[in-house]
């Protein structure tokens, strides 16, 4: 097998996405990822998408406990949380979440985790069960800069990307074909609001197209 593994969507489903966005957090006034949500979710319903938004706390545990009690209310068949990696040079569709809380920083209400699990007894990591390839590549047609992530770090963004693909996996994701997975989007000056949104957008509409992913290069030395 050389793909991640992706579950098909029923050709009848109709098609309903939950987006979500961080609050601020490390002393920043506005947190990039929320900017680009709120902005790409009027333009995904001009397109006729349907589509909640939601902006989660960035605190270990409880954003992922939102998360999921979002995806109860809301019942999505695509779920794409988003946050923000401030060093990054592009958007970057993440390949993997890792079982793992880490934190460099305290969240928001002041908890540093060191090596604990996000889901105690889970497995090591769970893959993006979004088409990341093709998620790309539709970033860079609507020319905004995207690239895969090899990883999600070890903060509150992994932390709800696990939670994420972990309850998909467990409530049989395969079955009612809910697929799921992260974005990260860079800084307002190496990235605009605008375009970033212009790229959730373009990879929302490519992950709702394709199930199965496009075999083209994604890799990364390090
Ligand atoms: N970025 C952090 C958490 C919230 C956010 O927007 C992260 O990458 O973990």
């Amino acid at each position: 097998m050389t793909k991640s593994p992706l579950s098909p969507t029923p050709a009848d489903a109709a098609a309903r996405v939950l987006l979500t966005g961080f609050e601020p957090f490390d002393a920043a006034a506005s947190n990039e990822s929320w900017e680009a949500v709120r902005r790409a979710a009027p333009l995904l319903r001009e397109r006729g998408i349907d589509v909640v938004e939601r902006e989660l706390p960035v605190e270990f545990g409880r954003s992922g406990d939102l998360l999921l009690e979002a995806i109860a209310e809301v019942r999505p068949t695509l779920v794409v949380a988003v946050g923000l990696a401030a060093g990054r040079p592009d958007i970057t569709p993440e390949r993997v979440a890792v079982n793992i809380q880490d934190a460099r920083i305290p969240d928001n209400a002041g908890a540093s985790p060191v090596d604990a699990p996000s889901a105690e007894g889970g497995p090591v990591g769970y893959f993006s069960t979004l088409p990341i390839k093709a998620m790309v590549q539709a970033s860079r047609d609507a020319g905004v800069p995207a690239s895969v992530s090899q990883t999600a770090g070890t903060f509150v963004c992994n932390d709800i990307f696990y939670r994420l693909q972990h309850h998909l996996a467990a409530s049989g994701a395969g079955a009612d074909g809910v697929r799921g997975g992260f974005i990260h989007v860079p800084s307002a000056d190496v990235v605009s609001a605008d375009d970033a949104a212009r790229s959730l957008v373009a990879m929302v509409e490519a992950a709702l197209a394709a199930t199965e992913d496009i075999a083209v290069a994604g890799g990364a030395e390090h």
